[in-house]
Formats: C-alpha cells, sequence, structure tokens
C-alpha cells in the first residue's frame, strides 16, 4: 500500500515539476511540491523548494512561514526567526508568523516576549478558534495563567457546546488549574476530555499526576497504567512521573522499574534510583562514593586573595528545626570550595523580632559575644538566617559607629573574658553567593538545570529592610531582583505575584504570640503565590521556610474553609535548590525524604517539582 500511494505521489510530482518547467509563475504548483516533499520528510528538496519559490514570488508570505518551521525543525532558531519577521513584516496581521516567532522565543525562554507575540497573534485572528488555541497553549507554557483563563472563556463563547475544538480548550484549561495546584478542579475537566481527541493520552497522564499529588495513589496507577497504553510509554518524563508515584505509593520494586525504563529511553534523566533502591530494596546506606555525591574539587580562583573563609552561624532554628537546610549549605560550600569555620559556644544571635523588641542593651551584648567568637576566628560571618543577619549586622554596624555601645558590651564580655573589636563583617548567604562567589563561579559548577518552572521567590523581611545598613544598593530594597537572579541563574523561573515582600507571617515574635494571626498571614502569601501557578517557593530564611513548610499544614487545618484546597507548594531552601543541579542527590539534600517518619521536614512533599505535566 505503502509503495501504491509513493508511487502515486511520485506521478503527481512529476506533473507539478512539469507545471512548473511550464510557467515559471506558477505559485501554488512550487508550494505543492515542496510540501509533498515536506511531508515525505525529504527536508533538503522541500527546502530547496520552498526557498525557490521564496526568490520567485518575494511578495508571498506562504514560503517564509514554511521556511521558518523547517528552521525549527533543524534547531536553527535565528534563521527561524528571520522568516517569521518577514512574514510579519508583509502581513502584519497573519497570526501564523506571530505564531512562529512565539515558538522562538519559547525556545530561547525569552518569556516577555513570548507573552508579546502571543498577544499580537490573538489579536491578528480575534475568531479563528485554530489561532486563538495555539495561542493558548503558548499562554499557558509561559505560565500566564490568568491570561489563559480569559482566553479558554473567550474560546468557549465562540465555539459554543458542540465543537471539534471543545477537548482541546478544555484540556488547556484543566491544564491552567492543574498549574494552579487545584487537583481537584482539574481532575473533571480532565476527565471530560474524549478518547479520540488528541489531547486523551496528556490528559490521561496530568489525571495520574493530580490523584498522586492527592495521595490517591491507587487512582494514579490506574491512570498511569492508561497512559502507558499510549504513546506516552516512550516519554522519559512520563516514566519518571510514574516512578515518583510509585515511591510515594513506597511501591518500591515497581518504582525501580519505572525508572529503569525512564532512563533507558533517555540515559542519565533520573541517576538517582541506584540510591532509592539501596535506601528502599537492600535497605542499606547508599554507596558513599556514589557518582552523584561526588564533589569536584575545583577551588575557587581567587587571583591573589586566599581561599574564600567564613565563620558559620547556624542560629536557632536550622539546628533545631531544619538541620537539612545546614547539610544541604555544607555541600553547597564544599562543592564551591568555600571553607566554613565553627563558631563553638555561639548562642541565639538573638532574634532581632524578639530580643531587640524588648531590651536593646541586652540583645547588642549577645549579639557581640557572637560576633566576637567569629572575630577569633578571624573570618567573616555567614548567616544562613534572615533574622540572624539582621541582628547580627545591624548590631555590628551600631558597635562599629556608636562608642558610646561598643564600649557598654566589652564591659559585659569583659567579665568572661571576651571583646568586641569590630574586625569582621556579618554577611548573608544570598550575599556571599550574589557578590564573593559571583554568578559565573556559581554557573561553572552546574551538572543540570532545573526544568523551566514558575517559582515564587521569598525575600523575607530583614534580608532587605532596614535598607541603610543593607548591602543591596539603592532603593533596591523595594524591588529587588538579586535573588530572583541567582534562581532564573540554574534554570528556573521567578514569577512575580501579589505582595511579594510581605512577610511570611512568622517573624518579630508573631508565630509564637499569635499563631493564628502569623497563619493568617501565611495563607494569604499562599493564595497569591497558588493563583500564578507558581510550582515551589524558594526561601533564604529557615524562619520563613519553617513557616511556609510546617505552617502550610498548619494552614491547610485552621483554613480549612476559607481556602478552595489544600496548599501542595514545596519550599526549598536556596542551597538544596543549587545542590540538585549541582549533582548532589536529593535524598542526601532532603528534597526527598528517605524516610516518611512523622515530625520531620520537609512537610510539604517536594515530588511534584520533579514531575513534568504533558501538554
Ligand atoms: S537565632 Fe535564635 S531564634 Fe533565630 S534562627 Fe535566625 S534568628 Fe537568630
Ligand atoms: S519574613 Fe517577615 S520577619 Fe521574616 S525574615 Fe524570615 S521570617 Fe519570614
Ligand atoms: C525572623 C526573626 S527571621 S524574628 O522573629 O523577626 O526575630
Amino acid at each position: 500500500m505503502a509503495n501504491a500511494s509513493e508511487s502515486t505521489i511520485k506521478g503527481e510530482l512529476k506533473r507539478l515539476e512539469f507545471l512548473v518547467d511550464k510557467d515559471p509563475q506558477n505559485y501554488e504548483a512550487h508550494m505543492e511540491i515542496a510540501e509533498y516533499y515536506h511531508r515525505l520528510e525529504n527536508f533538503i528538496e522541500a527546502f530547496s523548494w520552498y526557498n525557490k519559490a521564496n526568490k520567485r514570488f518575494p511578495k508571498k508570505i506562504g514560503p517564509y512561514l514554511k521556511l521558518g518551521e523547517i528552521f525549527i525543525e533543524r534547531g536553527d532558531f535565528q534563521e527561524a526567526f528571520r522568516m517569521f519577521e518577514r512574514a510579519t513584516e508583509l502581513e502584519p496581521k497573519n497570526y501564523l508568523g506571530w505564531m512562529g516567532i512565539s515558538k522562538v522565543f519559547e525556545h530561547f525562554n525569552e518569556l516577555d516576549d513570548l507573552v508579546k507575540a502571543c498577544i499580537v497573534a490573538m489579536d491578528s485572528a480575534p475568531e479563528n478558534p485554530e489561532a486563538l488555541i495555539s495561542v493558548l497553549q503558548c499562554l499557558v507554557r509561559a505560565n500566564q495563567l490568568e491570561r489563559a483563563e480569559e482566553l479558554t472563556t473567550k474560546i468557549l463563547e465562540i465555539i459554543g457546546d458542540d465543537n471539534k475544538y471543545l477537548p482541546i480548550t478544555n484540556f488547556y484549561k484543566g491544564l491552567i488549574e492543574l498549574k494552579r495546584k487545584l487537583f481537584i478542579k482539574a481532575i473533571p475537566i480532565l476527565e471530560s476530555i474524549p478518547k479520540d481527541s488528541s489531547k486523551y493520552p496528556a490528559a490521561l497522564h496530568n489525571i495520574a499526576l493530580a490523584y498522586s499529588d492527592l495521595k490517591k495513589f491507587d487512582q494514579a496507577e490506574e491512570f498511569f497504567k492508561k497512559t502507558m497504553e499510549t504513546d506516552v510509554k516512550d516519554n522519559p518524563h512520563a516514566w519518571v512521573n510514574y516512578g515518583l508515584m510509585l515511591e510515594k505509593a513506597k511501591k518500591y520494586e515497581n518504582a525501580l522499574v519505572a525508572y529503569q525504563k525512564a532512563n533507558e529511553l533517555e540515559p542519565g534523566i533520573w541517576p538517582w534510583w541506584e540510591h532509592m533502591k539501596a535506601i528502599f530494596i537492600e535497605k542499606v546506606s547508599p554507596p558513599k562514593n556514589h557518582k552523584n555525591l561526588q564533589h569536584t574539587d575545583t577551588k575557587m580562583n581567587l587571583g591573589d586573595k586566599e581561599q574564600l573563609e567564613y565563620s558559620l552561624y547556624l542560629g536557632c532554628v536550622i539546628p533545631n528545626r531544619y538541620p537539612v537546610i545546614e547539610a544541604a549549605t555544607r555541600l553547597f560550600m564544599d562543592e564551591l570550595g568555600v571553607k566554613l569555620k565553627e563558631m563553638d559556644g555561639a548562642s541565639c544571635c538573638p532574634a532581632p523580632g524578639v530580643f531587640r523588641s524588648f531590651d536593646i542593651p541586652t540583645w547588642l551584648t549577645i549579639a557581640a559575644r557572637n560576633i566576637a567568637i567569629a572575630e577569633e576566628n578571624q573570618a567573616d560571618i555567614i548567616t544562613l538566617c534572615n533574622g540572624c543577619y539582621g541582628t547580627l549586622l545591624e548590631a555590628d554596624h551600631k558597635l562599629k559607629y556608636q562608642p558610646k555601645k561598643k564600649e557598654m558590651v566589652n564591659e559585659h564580655l569583659k567579665k568572661i573574658g571576651m571583646e568586641y573589636k569590630g574586625s569582621i563583617k556579618v554577611k548573608h548567604i544570598i550575599e556571599i553567593m550574589y557578590y564573593d562567589i559571583g554568578k559565573d563561579k556559581l554557573r561553572e559548577h552546574l551538572r543540570r538545570k532545573w526544568k523551566n518552572i514558575p517559582v515564587a521567590v521569598h525575600y523575607g523581611c530583614h534580608i532587605l529592610k532596614p535598607s541603610d545598613t543593607k548591602p543591596w544598593g539603592d532603593n533596591v530594597s523595594e524591588e529587588p531582583r538579586f535573588f530572583d537572579e541567582l534562581v532564573d541563574l540554574i534554570g528556573l523561573h521567578s514569577i512575580p505575584y501579589q505582595d511579594k515582600n510581605m512577610c511570611c507571617g512568622a517573624g518579630g515574635a508573631v508565630r509564637t504570640a499569635a499563631k493564628e494571626v502569623s497563619l493568617d498571614f501565611t495563607r494569604e502569601k499562599l493564595v497569591n503565590v497558588r493563583n500564578v501557578g507558581s510550582q515551589a517557593i524558594i526561601t533564604c530564611c529557615p524562619f520563613c521556610h519553617l513557616q511556609y513548610d510546617l505552617g502550610q499544614i498548619e494552614v491547610n487545618n485552621i483554613f480549612k474553609d476559607q481556602i478552595e484546597e489544600p496548599f501542595q507548594i514545596p519550599v526549598i531552601y536556596i542551597t538544596q535548590l543549587y545542590d540538585y543541579v549541582y549533582g548532589k542527590d536529593p535524598y542526601s539534600i532532603g528534597l526527598l525524604r528517605p524516610d516518611q517518619a512523622a515530625g520531620t521536614p520537609p512537610f510539604v512533599d517536594n515530588t511534584p517539582l520533579f514531575e513534568t505535566f504533558l501538554d
């Protein structure tokens, strides 16, 4: 049969070529020939015919669009852009040109430009459902969920109830809710996608993910099984997703099979299956020299300067509640060749929102004692917590510039044989990453990137305010970017959300004194973060971290009736985020939990971060 149709095509091609020979001005014949070759995947011939058409009919938009498509297929996005740009110059109202341009922006991850191109495309074909659906797809990819939602409403109005575009429109509607982590809302929409729709397999897969996030593992498994009866079975990401779900369901043997399948399809896609096997199946501790745990010995190239070295100040929350932040940070610094000196005998900083609010001399003296310990180390302080940073930096500043205060604290410190000199600086880990290590160095150690997923960066209060003693530059504190830049650097996409600089709710002793009030802040922040489809919250303060992670569970209980669905937004500390892209094992850095022991972080499951929605 194939041969028969092939020979018909050959005949057809002969006839068309004859037409062109007879009349070189026959544009349609040129394009038909090219399309035949294109369909036969004979790109060279297709390209040469489109090119010929383009040269002979420079005012026609068709060849530009087709050449653009071929360039994209070949991965030459620069050339593709040139073609589509020319097409939009010829016909500014042709949505295909704008969609082509948007594909190029999507490839280069230029999300703002992508959205702009989509909007022009949308305005160019306001009543054409096919065009609008391409725009919809692109808005969902760019994570413009509110815009995308408006567009689905518009498309549904245009097409009515009974239309071939209904399933695909509903599919994106479901995907929008899924990205918002509104699983209970997403499932019925996705379930309405009929079997004969091209989106059916992706819908099955996404339903499986939703059930997995809802911890309804039986249903999740049922849908994964159905998914794997479709073409999705050749998608390695889908097998990783399947494995992650089985692992959560504690079906480790089956998870192993799924991971192996994923790695067969794409070597190295989920290298941690060996580790999972050791922990859960063989019940031995994972091999120490596991390849993902090995770190490079690259030392910082600091020119004449010596190796970077800091006094590690841990504060209270990390050792008591989130020791995994310490582990992740030590691994991170070790990878970069940064030396950390211990601060033996350090106490609470003391917390700015608590001690400073009650008694400044006491606050200052305790802070001075901590700084003096680091002075004995002769190494600047690295703080991993905004509150500790707030206290130690502020106290250091006061003591350096107000001699009377320095005298006062040293009188006290003398009694224990200590002295505050003012010989070192107090720094925050974000400051050290941004200024001392620098983006170039941070980039050098990358072994993988995060998928381009939208995340919400939370700065927290004490890293920004009071701004006069902070190192971020004039007027930065109102609209800071430095932390977002560090997050974007490793592949993620930090997205804006409402009241981004608002307090997480924990600080200033509010969590201790008025838990519900503090959690109400957190609830509001979580709503804002979820609305824009953020897949995680990134922190640089263990107290904020605790408030979002453990606090999220508390919000889900206390505000059950006010929130649409329970929140499930993973919370990641900055060094955990980096360790993962530096190839560290997710179990060792607390992203995945080796046992499900209640009462240990993370309280919100991080697995969804590694999952991929199919669209
Ligand atoms: S230490 Fe005691 S309570 Fe806390 S973590 Fe940060 S702030 Fe300083
Ligand atoms: S936000 Fe307001 S005060 Fe704070 S820094 Fe950390 S915790 Fe959350
Ligand atoms: C917040 C510290 S990190 S405090 O509660 O404001 O002191």
